[in-house]
């Protein structure tokens, strides 16, 4: 009957750091073609400002995986101006481990750029901003784990279009966004957790194990 008791504290404990509360992690284009994206915003442009929206695959561009799709200031028959665009993903993290946190995805542009979290460069970045290699015919994985902080995380992928003739968009394509983090244990399960070590220790001691 101990023994029951004592795997019962034990499974408790291991429940209770199942699954991570991480919110907010959308693919780009999730509202179609020609629709402001509710989730990335652009925060810089070359000038003025500018919107974010769903935009068709440009025939030069690797095709959008299910549930994603190309997003950029303008249609992609257009030429943007050249410099550098920010696009601005906030998401949620609570009652995780940060330690624990692995954000995983995939990404492509036209033309080159990194990403940033929280105002630090992560170290991925595709192409550079002298010529063009095409970065957009490729899906690159990213996995990121660490830099990350309690609540609002904002996670930017910088993006630059080289100067080029006609035709020549910008836009930019994250895909397959996901999270993983152990959840940090809950009082109730600390404190079991607790009674657990003791319960052990004391049946040992009664040579009951
Ligand atoms: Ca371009």
């Amino acid at each position: 009957m101990k023994k029951l008791i004592l795997v019962a504290i034990v499974c408790a404990c291991i429940s209770s750091s199942a699954l991570a509360d991480i919110t907010g992690l959308h693919n780009t284009g999730s509202a179609g073609v020609g629709n402001a994206d509710p989730y990335y915003t652009l925060t810089s442009v070359p000038g003025g400002t500018s919107t974010a929206i769903g935009i068709a695959t440009h025939s030069a561009w690797i095709a959008a995986p299910t549930d994603s799709l190309w997003i950029g200031p303008t249609a992609s028959s257009v030429t943007d101006p050249v410099g550098w665009y920010h696009y601005e993903l906030n998401f949620n993290i609570e009652d995780v481990i940060l330690s624990s946190v692995v954000l995983t995805g995939k990404w492509s542009i036209d033309n080159s750029g990194e990403i940033w979290l929280n105002g630090a460069y992560t170290g991925f970045a595709k192409g550079n901003t002298i010529a063009d290699t095409q970065e957009y015919k490729t899906l690159d994985d990213f996995t990121i784990t660490s830099g990350f902080q309690d609540g609002l995380n904002t996670l930017e992928f910088r993006v630059y279009n080289i100067a080029g003739s006609g035709g020549n968009p910008t836009a930019l394509l994250v895909s397959d966004l996901a999270a993983e983090a152990t959840v940090v244990p809950a009082p109730g399960a600390v404190l079991l957790g607790s009674l657990g070590v003791s319960l052990a220790g004391w049946m040992k001691r009664r040579r009951m194990l």
